[in-house]
């Protein structure tokens, strides 16, 4: 289609939404398509594997209810890395509620996500107005919001005519608020090319040595995604940070990190690839 068959550049230029329109110029800038999700427990690490993979990504995901230790230094200095590695920033919140809970979950509370992130996401469960509700915080602030129309663990429900539903929704959203998804494919082209709006789809489930883990997670190389599924970016978390998660690592840290350097590389080199085998370049 002429979404898929376009470059990231392309594309940027033509992207009404603030937060995706810098997420495409960053991907072509920095020659990546890869958002590394960094689910560790504290400050310190979250910060060093940041750090670490920072000049390979263009977006960090993050949770950042799982942070032992968080305080606001954090998201200060993770926005300071942000702007010494130039990426940007996807809290991985998932918001469900209705529109007037997820506004104040999205603007208030300890993380104050709004303020900070860039990107954020939610699932349609509660029907439009939690998109309403969540535009009214991140639109003046220039944010982007993807639906969350398929997951990627073993048996998930966001399917047929649920992610139907996302994907209307997205496209009928005349703010541009609504970016893009978490896909595992390309949802909005399954009726016929799109030709109304410009969507991102992100994709985790990404990996390049295992199939799945012991908890229903599945793998897909960074080619089936981006060149076979047509998706835009890969989410790879364990893939990257893993290393670190090894008795090994925790005895040495420092080789370790290096070790979470290489696999960013790896994994940038692997998804650029497949975005240039989908392109035909
Ligand atoms: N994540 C998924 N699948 C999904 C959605 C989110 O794995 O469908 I929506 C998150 C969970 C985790 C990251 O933060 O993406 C994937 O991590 P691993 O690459 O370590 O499996």
């Amino acid at each position: 289609s002429s979404i898929t068959l376009s470059t990231y550049a392309e594309r940027a230029a033509r992207q009404p939404n603030p937060a995706a329109r810098a997420l495409l110029e960053c991907m072509a800038r920095k020659q990546t398509n890869l958002s590394v999700s960094v689910d560790v427990t504290s400050k310190q690490d979250l910060l060093d594997v940041c750090d670490a993979v920072g000049p390979n990504v263009c977006l960090v995901k993050t949770h950042i209810d799982i942070v032992s230790d968080f305080d606001h230094d954090l998201v200060a200095q993770l926005t300071a890395l942000s702007e010494k590695h130039d990426f940007l920033i996807f809290e991985d919140r998932k918001f469900a509620d209705i529109g007037n809970t997820v506004s104040l979950q999205y603007s208030a509370g300890v993380h104050k996500i709004a303020s900070w992130s860039h990107i954020t996401n939610a699932h349609l469960v509660p029907g439009p107005s939690v998109v309403e509700g969540l535009a009214k915080v991140g639109m003046p602030l220039g944010r982007g919001l993807l639906l969350l129309a398929e997951m990627s663990s073993k048996g998930a429900l966001t399917k047929g005519d649920y992610t139907k539903a996302c994907v209307e929704e997205a496209k009928k959203d005349t703010t541009n608020f609504v970016c893009g998804f978490i896909a595992m494919s390309r949802v909005d082209e399954v009726d016929g090319p799109n030709t109304e709006r410009d969507l991102l789809i992100l994709t985790p489930g990404v990996g390049l040595d295992v199939k799945g883990d012991a908890l229903g997670q599945q793998y897909r190389t960074p080619d089936q995604v981006i060149n076979e599924s047509g998706c835009d970016v890969i989410i790879v978390g364990r893939g990257i940070y893993g290393p670190l998660m090894t008795e090994e690592g925790k005895k040495d840290k420092k080789a370790a990190f290096e070790k979470v350097r290489e696999q960013g590389e790896r994994y940038k080199k692997a998804g650029w690839e497949a975005y240039l085998a989908r392109i035909g370049q």
